[in-house]
């Protein structure tokens, strides 16, 4: 029986070890949804790095590597050990996808963007010919009867409360500094609701009681958004997800969002200047109406996360400071930030490769807490500087407490107020620690 390994990388903490956990708290979904397109006569095992050893002695004839993010640069290190002891080695995810000529030279295929055709036509000619292609390349335009997600294979290892559904792929919006843009070019593939709802209702059956949506932007679809939300409710499940902060704007559908089950939500805010936003080919997204989403939001009840950027053109150590007084004053439970990382193959990239402001292309350096380019205002290593201290500012008990524990939104839902406190914590820990703050 042949056997296929796939292994979703770690990535190194900042001590040169790797990142290590005792559970999965957001699994992804590529594996398990591709565990089953896996004809029946093939043995599969799943290792997710961040809680599993990898054995490299494996017998498996295939062994499939994920590539996310600076997590890639492991993925190649697992890829020579496993090359130099004979085994086939193919790497898929957004990484390898947006840069396949580099990762072609360390693997024996490259699967570009969505496998649902790729991957059994790469098992395939393996079982017919014992050799894979170099690079697999097929397209889909549709996203319709796929296969339940081996779910099984996750709930065997250590995880948390929730399990991944995906509803549909891409996103409307092209952002330059955005992977999802470079590679979906403004597409938005959605699932039928109702196999989108059969995923659920798998997860349900499983004993989870909450689930997140892995869409990246649910909202950019209303009417599609609303259906889901009604067939949602009466399967009384908890959800999670993130969107465009304009959610705020449809209180129609911020109510259906939420009485189907959302109660947590990250948000694209990105900026507080709007000369930042809007650097990023984001002018939809208005700086000005920030504090107002983020308290319509709060008040219906969805606890609020954000996703922000600090190190465009546009920023200096003062905004930087502004920044941390605008999650405080917002009382943000669960904020995020990144340095600004162009990843190699989108549009900003692109463009600060030609002003000559790349300051370098090694990929264990764009982790989004290191600052790779040059910006306008600010000097590179003080935007390093300036992140941890934002973080260190951010997850500091008092801003906790502030935040989170005197939060008289959260104190409506009393178990998101310490889910809530207790991923500031861990994010806390991480910081310590030179990590981006991140639900491994
Ligand atoms: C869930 C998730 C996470 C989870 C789980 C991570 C994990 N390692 O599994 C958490 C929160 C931990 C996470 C962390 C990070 N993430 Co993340 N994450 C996602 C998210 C929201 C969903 C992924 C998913 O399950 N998709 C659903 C599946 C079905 O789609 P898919 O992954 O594209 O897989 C399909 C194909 O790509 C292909 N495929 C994928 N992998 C492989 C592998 C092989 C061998 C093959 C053949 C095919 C194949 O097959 C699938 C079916 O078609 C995506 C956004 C998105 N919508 O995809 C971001 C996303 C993938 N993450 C991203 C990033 C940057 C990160 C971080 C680097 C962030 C950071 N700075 O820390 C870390 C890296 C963590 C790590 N060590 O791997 C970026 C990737 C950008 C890039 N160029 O690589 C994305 C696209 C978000 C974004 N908008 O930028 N992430
Ligand atoms: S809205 Fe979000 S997911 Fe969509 S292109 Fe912009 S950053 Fe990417």
């Amino acid at each position: 029986m042949p056997k296929i390994l796939f292994v979703q990388p770690t990535q190194y903490a900042e001590n040169g070890k790797l990142c290590k956990q005792r559970k999965i708290n957001l699994p992804g979904l590529a594996f398990p949804l591709l565990a089953a397109y896996t004809p029946s006569n093939w043995e599969i095992e799943l290792l997710i790095e961040v809680v599993d050893e990898i054995n490299f002695d494996t017998e498996a004839d295939i062994v499939a590597i994920g590539s996310m993010g600076h997590a890639t640069f492991r993925g190649l290190e697992i890829a020579t050990e496993f090359k130099k002891r004979g085994r086939i080695v193919v790497m898929g995810g957004y990484m390898a996808s947006i840069a396949y000529k580099e990762a072609m030279k360390h693997v024996d295929s490259v699967v570009i963007g969505d496998a649902e055709i790729s991957y059994p036509k790469m098992l395939q000619d393996y079982e017919d010919s014992g050799t894979v292609k170099p690079l697999y390349n097929h397209p889909i335009y549709e996203l319709k009867n796929l296969p339940i997600p081996r779910y099984d294979l996750l709930t065997q290892k250590k995880i948390g409360a929730m399990l991944p559904v995906q509803a549909g792929r891409g996103c409307t919006y092209t952002c330059s500094f955005c992977s999802i843009a470079c590679l979906y070019e403004g597409k938005y593939l959605f699932r039928p609701v109702d196999e989108v709802i059969r995923d659920i209702e798998e997860v349900k059956r499983l004993g989870f009681k909450r689930f997140y949506l892995i869409d990246d932007n649910i909202v950019s679809n209303p009417k599609y958004l609303k259906e889901l939300c009604r067939k949602i409710t009466p399967l009384k499940m908890k959800w999670a997800s993130q969107c465009a902060i304009h959610l705020a704007k449809n209180a129609e559908l911020l109510k259906i969002v939420r009485d189907s089950g959302c109660d947590l939500m990250s948000f694209g805010v990105e900026s507080i200047q709007q000369d930042a936003i809007d650097s990023l080919d984001k002018p939809w997204l208005k700086a000005n109406e920030h504090e107002q989403n983020i308290k319509i939001l709060a008040q219906s009840g969805i606890t609020v996360s954000t996703e922000m950027i600090i190190g465009t053109d546009f920023d200096t150590e003062d905004s930087i400071r502004e920044t941390y007084d605008f999650i405080y004053r917002n009382r943000i439970p669960i904020p995020r930030f990144y340095i600004l990382t162009p990843v190699p193959g989108t549009e900003l990239h692109k463009s600060l490769k030609e002003q000559g402001r790349m300051l370098t292309d090694d990929l264990r350096l764009f982790d989004g807490t290191r600052c790779v380019h040059i910006p306008n205002k600010i000097d590179p290593e003080k935007l390093t500087e300036m992140y941890w201290w934002l973080n260190n500012k951010v997850f500091s008990v008092k801003s906790i407490f502030h935040r989170v524990l005197f939060n008289r939104n959260l104190w409506r839902n009393p178990a998101m107020l310490m889910f809530s406190l207790a991923i500031n914590f861990h994010y806390r820990r991480y910081v310590r620690r030179k990590i981006t703050p991140n639900i491994f």
